[in-house]
């Protein structure tokens, strides 16, 4: 029993409360929310080491969270010129300088956004026995993160791979049996949109760097990888204790974000933690560690972590954007000068991938977090190469044929 521990982890995982005396599965972060509803105490497992329990609250906004980049897209394509220029050197911005933005006037029906979250809030207020129907190995539902041995994150998950070969209708095959096509139809349609968000985005990316326009893009276009994930973050009656998701960073190219109005997504700058406040109908957008080695270090992958309040559960959806695992992701030869030497070799997202989600599974990855900026930092450093005028001249040199 640990400094929080009036409650008694033994063997088979089934939490015991010395009184009243009852015993309930709580291998379940929903069930634990509502077995410890006014409790004063969390199972030690939630409780995480010092350095890595939230500083500031869910809703602790400061003055820099207000600089956190909004995009407004409305004139993305039907603009002026210096309308579009705008917005392509703001986003340039946010993603050299935060790695981070918001973007408003995306296109997604704001009635999608706000069915997607119903139905996923819907799956999680599901009992565990119907949630666990749709277990799928890697994917599927999650109801106990264990990133670091004996240290768990609080937060139930439903992953989908939804692209190339979408697994949405296996996973559900058994579960949600009275809203099972309206949550499948929904999700497919939200896919199709974000998407195209998600390709207008990686455009505008490109024309910030002075790339062509789909240098990015056009990688994506077929057979695109993506895993559309849903958080669910039930109440925790220690939130200052316990953290939703622990800071990491996303291997992908770029992850898109669609939240309820809860708030609980914070980003580090410059070594301070920031909450984002969530914005009506707005996307948060932010840069992985694939689309930082891609632009040869231009844009940044920034940490961020999820952390939670005691009254209301909170819902996300993010879409994880990556190109087809074969492209090459090789730092164009305008991003690499005197000034800026090649940092990463050229790597697919088939070779990264597995490599990263390897060190997950050992838990590497997550162990590191406390003192790592980046969380994938070891694989991101494998792809770093030690330049030396001759590595850089044959990049170069093999490079001029493509680009
Ligand atoms: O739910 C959030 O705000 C953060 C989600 C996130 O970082 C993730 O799913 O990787």
């Amino acid at each position: 029993m640990g400094e929080h521990g009036i409650w008694r982890e033994q063997m088979t995982g089934v939490l015991v409360a010395p009184t009243p005396r009852r015993a309930v599965n709580l291998d379940n972060v929903g069930n634990l929310s509502v077995a410890l509803k006014n409790a004063v105490a969390i199972p030690d497992a939630y409780v995480q080491p010092e350095g890595l329990r939230p500083d500031v609250p869910y809703d602790g906004y400061s003055e820099e969270t207000d600089q956190i980049p909004v995009v407004d897209l409305h004139n993305s394509n039907t603009g002026t010129v210096e309308e579009r220029q705008r917005i392509i050197s703001d986003i340039g911005c946010a993603c050299k300088e935060w790695g981070f933005l918001q973007v408003l006037n995306h296109g997604v029906p704001d009635r999608l956004m706000q069915r997607l979250t119903d139905l996923g809030t819907r799956f999680f207020q599901m009992p565990a026995a119907e949630k666990e129907k749709a277990a799928f190995g890697q994917v599927g539902y999650e109801g106990r993160h264990v990133y670091m041995p004996e240290r768990v994150q609080w937060v139930e998950t439903l992953a989908l791979v939804t692209g190339p070969d979408p697994n949405l209708e296996d996973i559900l095959r058994v579960t949600c049996a009275d809203y099972r096509e309206e949550f499948i139809a929904t999700v497919n349609e939200y896919i199709q949109e974000i998407q195209r968000v998600g390709l207008v985005l990686l455009e505008l990316m490109a024309e910030s760097l002075a790339l062509e326009k789909s240098f990015f893009s056009q990688h994506f276009e077929k057979n695109s990888t993506s895993v559309t994930r849903f958080n669910y973050y039930p109440p925790c009656p220690l939130p200052s204790v316990a953290l939703g998701l622990f800071p990491h960073a996303d291997p992908n190219c770029i992850t898109i974000l669609n939240q309820d109005d809860i708030g609980g997504l914070q980003i580090r700058k410059d070594g301070r933690w920031i909450s984002v406040r969530p914005l009506k109908d707005t996307l948060v957008v932010n840069v992985g560690d694939s689309l930082q080695a891609w632009t040869n270090g231009h844009f940044k992958s920034v940490e961020h972590r999820a952390v939670l309040n005691s009254v209301k559960p909170r819902l996300s959806v993010v879409f994880f954007y990556s190109p087809y695992a074969q492209a090459a992701m090789a730092p164009p030869l305008k991003l690499v000068d005197e000034c800026h030497p090649l940092l990463y070799r050229p790597f697919t997202w088939a070779e990264y991938f597995p490599r990263m989600q390897k060190k997950r599974m050992e838990g590497k990855v997550m162990r590191e977090a406390s003192n790592s900026p980046l969380l994938q930092i070891e694989l991101v450093k494998e792809l770093k190469v030690h330049v030396n005028v001759a590595m850089q001249q044959k990049y170069v040199d093999d490079r001029k044929y493509n680009d």
